[in-house]
């Protein structure tokens, strides 16, 4: 009788102290959860406003090459219409921003051509007179770029023409 008794007693404190260490454990976890300090997650945003006028007067913007901050004006699409001849292209200047989508229609107005700038990896397919093509390509660095016609030695015999993004 008296040992079944010295048990169930010692059982029953065993559970009240189980019960008092489960009530610290949880006010320690609830005091530390409401003084965890607010993490501020809002990233500071770096505009780039800095502008500047070409002699052009229709550049807003100047590319800045290996600036981390996007160019300040959007990227946008350009479109030029190009027509092809021995051995000259109807525009030998084109001008674009970085970052902008530029596509070149083509057209021969007498033999085989194509229009190709190789640093961005843009090609025309080659076409004869009457049939029209275009390339579509992200200027995507800074500098002046060579474009030419790759039939033949139109290139040589001066089928090129400048490609300027700025
Ligand atoms: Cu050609």
């Amino acid at each position: 009788m008296m040992p079944t008794l010295l048990i169930s007693t010692i059982f029953s404190m065993k559970g009240i102290l189980t019960v008092i260490i489960l009530i610290l454990i949880v006010g320690a976890g609830w005091y530390f959860y409401q003084s965890t300090p607010t993490v501020p997650a809002v990233p500071t945003t770096d505009v780039n406003t800095e502008g500047t006028t070409m002699e052009t007067g229709t550049i807003e913007t100047g590319a800045q090459p290996g600036a981390e901050t996007a160019p300040a004006s959007a990227p946008a699409a350009k479109v030029f219409d190009l027509t092809g001849k021995m051995f000259a292209f109807s525009q030998t200047e084109l001008r674009v921003k970085k970052g902008d989508t530029v596509t070149v229609n083509f057209e021969s107005t007498d033999a085989l051509h194509d229009w190709v700038v190789d640093t961005f990896d843009a090609r025309t397919k080659q076409v004869k007179p009457g049939t029209k093509t275009s390339v579509t390509f992200v200027a995507d660095k800074t500098g002046t770029f060579e474009y030419y016609c790759s039939v033949g030695s139109h290139r040589a015999n001066g089928m090129v023409g400048t490609l300027m993004v700025e």
